[in-house]
């Protein structure tokens, strides 16, 4: 299963950059697939068509995730991977736009991703480059103004060429999402600005493959219920792995379930 092998990727680099952030990665891991390989439009072999459709990693800190699936996805070799996050690597922590081809957008300050995606949709519609824009943020990354500036916007000039999904795990960098700025009813906020607005289960592919392929008249929002950490049974829905990294016990026992 190409998620898995996903998966053990982001688990090796991790363990051997000594890096922050592996639940964070381990909860796009279905989402990243599904983009990479049954959604956008792109060629690994001309990352730089013109109309090609764009993804944006809002949410740069998962950075990992990206590039394990652009390597999958024949971006570039899978040994580039073990230059991540180390002194003279190739692949920055936080997204890098000039490090390598299928970057879109440099990312890592939240809050930026979706503005940024909306301009670019802007520029699609004003071009008439069929090329659609695809925008992946945090929840708790929901929490800044920006990101409620764009949806306005977008839902104004009904967008209908610009996609949000929203990494909806419940967990943030410092405590549960709700605790530190609650946003209930995330889906029914979405709509009331304007979007058309879905709720999925964030690791079952065929559900988010139907719902990323439906044609809609205005912008799109999927808020993608994940767990942090899915995949490995002693991170999942622990705040602690925002920022810990796996010593070689926990690598080991992390691989051994994935390879299980
Ligand atoms: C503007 C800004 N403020 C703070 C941070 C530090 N930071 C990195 S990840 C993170 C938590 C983000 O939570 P969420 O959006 O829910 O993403 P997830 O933890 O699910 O990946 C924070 C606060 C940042 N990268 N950018």
């Amino acid at each position: 299963m190409l998620t898995n092998d996903i998966r053990k990727s982001i688990l090796h680099m991790m363990h051997y950059s000594k890096s922050s952030h592996i639940g964070a990665c381990f909860s796009i891991v279905e989402i990243l697939y599904v983009l990479y390989f049954k959604i956008l439009n792109i060629d690994p072999a001309t990352p730089f068509m013109t109309e090609r459709d764009k993804f944006i990693l809002s949410k740069g800190h998962a950075s990992a995730a990206l590039y394990a699936t652009l390597a999958e996805r024949g971006f570039f070799s899978k040994e580039l991977l073990n230059k991540y996050y180390i002194n003279s690597g190739v692949l920055p922590g936080h997204l890098d736009k000039s490090s390598i081809p299928g970057i879109e957008v440099s990312t890592g300050s939240l809050g930026h991703g979706l503005p940024i995606g909306l301009g670019m949709a802007i520029a699609n519609r004003l071009n008439s480059n069929k090329g659609n824009i695809f925008v992946l943020l945090g929840d708790g990354e929901c929490n800044e103004g920006s990101v409620w500036e764009a949806i306005m916007l977008a839902a104004h000039l009904k967008l209908n060429n610009l996609t949000a999904i929203v990494d909806y795990n419940g967990l943030q960098g410092f405590g549960e999402t709700k605790d530190v700025l609650n946003q209930e009813n995330l889906l029914e906020r979405w709509r009331i600005f304007g979007w058309e607005s879905f709720f999925v289960d964030g690791h079952n592919i065929d559900d988010l493959t139907t719902i990323l392929k439906l044609q809609v008249q205005k912008p799109k929002v999927v808020i993608a219920k994940t767990i942090k950490g899915k995949g490995i049974s002693f991170m999942e829905n622990k705040l602690e792995w925002h920022y810990k990294s796996p010593n070689d016990l926990q690598f080991q026992l992390a691989l051994k379930e994935l390879e299980g």
